[in-house]
């Protein structure tokens, strides 16, 4: 998975409000959301920024006031407010101070890096590192993943074409059918949402004789997908291999034969059959999306995860797992309008 995104700039009136909430598209960008997630560390109001930027993102006219902005979903008095102050002076007094202080844009430049969360480059501050190259000539201080993210640190944050995607997918579906013609496999993420771009490749797998049910021991089914997909130079490097969730890297010119970048980040899951529309939903995204229809789904009892879809009972606990057979049936039983994949990046 990739570092969160914001909403796109394209066809947003409001894109210089998105910018300062959330940076509207660009992570390098300093801003309020990121300042939340990574120096405060308070993932609500993190969230909030997210969703205020994402209704102001689709609400398709320019916002003339606070007080406008004040009735869309998500935007509360204090957005308002910094709306109506960026309206006026063209800047922001708390992000200018958050400007100013050198160890906010240092922590923010070491969360770019694949890997390293806002607690570790704290620690890499307070450790006296304060650009890449000490993060580099400090590799020992970083793990695996951490290390991967720093050597394909540019790389990872250029976006990946809509059709290089679908040229990966293409290899992906050859060598996994070679191996196994009873694999199924789906490109979910935002390329399932009909993004022009993404920031990740995201591979679902899903093999009939894997079901929830069955008895561990099936952890040879994605060992074997990545080996082929390693043998055919798709897979350049591994992150991390569990049972179910693979994380590592890719090059569609290595695989092709020519040794040179772009290295893309490369997510692949394998979901027990009978789980299959609850991942492929999850998976889907965006994330915004599903945690509000996660949301609903609860304020209409029903408890929804990546592997099921519950009722909960007048006794709060949640019963057992519901026949799922396609992703409106989610829908249906929550009761939630259904929206395709590409009405689902919010
Ligand atoms: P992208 O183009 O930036 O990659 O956008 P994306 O494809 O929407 O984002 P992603 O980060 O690749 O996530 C795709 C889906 O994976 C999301 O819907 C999210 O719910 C799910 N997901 C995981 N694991 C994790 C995780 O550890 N953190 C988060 N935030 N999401 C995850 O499968
Ligand atoms: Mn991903
Ligand atoms: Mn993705």
């Amino acid at each position: 998975m990739s570092k969160r995104k914001a909403p796109s700039s394209e066809n947003n009136p409001n894109h210089d409000f998105c910018e300062f909430l959330t940076g509207g598209g660009n992570t390098v960008n300093e801003q309020l959301a990121n300042y939340e997630k990574n120096v405060s560390r308070n993932i609500f109001k993190h969230n909030a920024y997210r969703k205020a930027a994402s209704s102001l993102a689709s609400y398709g006219k320019r916002i003339k006031s606070g007080e406008e902005a004040r009735k869309l979903d998500g935007v509360g008095d204090k957005i308002a407010k910094k709306i109506d102050e960026f309206l006026q002076t063209g800047k922001l007094q708390k992000l200018e101070k958050i400007h100013e202080d050198d160890s906010n844009t240092i922590i923010n430049l070491f969360t770019r890096v694949s890997g390293i969360g806002p607690a570790k480059a704290k620690e890499l501050l307070d450790a006296g590192m304060k650009t890449l190259e000490d993060l580099e000539k400090n590799k020992q201080k970083l793990n695996h993943h951490q290390q991967i993210g720093l050597k394909y640190f540019e790389d990872f944050e250029k976006k990946i074409p809509r059709e290089e995607v679908k040229e990966v997918e293409e290899i992906i579906k050859e060598e996994i059918s070679k191996l196994d013609p009873e694999f199924h496999v789906t490109i979910c993420g935002s390329y399932r949402r009909g993004k022009a771009e993404s920031g990740d490749i995201d591979v679902l797998l899903t093999h009939p004789s894997f079901k929830s049910t069955t008895k561990k021991d099936k952890a040879h089914l994605l060992k074997a997908a990545v080996k082929q997909l390693e043998d055919r130079k798709l897979i350049t490097d591994s992150i991390s291999l569990g049972d179910t969730k693979f994380m590592g890297v890719c090059n569609l010119n290595v695989a092709n034969g020519v040794k040179k970048g772009p290295w893309r980040r490369l997510d692949i899951r394998l979901t027990p059959h009978d789980q299959y529309y609850c991942m492929i939903l999850h998976f889907t995204g965006s994330d915004l999306f599903n945690k509000t229809m996660r949301a609903h789904a609860l304020e209409n009892k029903f408890t929804l995860n990546e592997y099921c879809l519950r009722p909960i009972g007048a006794t709060g606990i949640p019963g057992e797992p519901l026949e799922v057979t396609s992703e409106e049936d989610i829908f249906d039983y929550i009761n939630y309008p259904y929206k395709k994949p590409e009405e689902r990046s919010m």
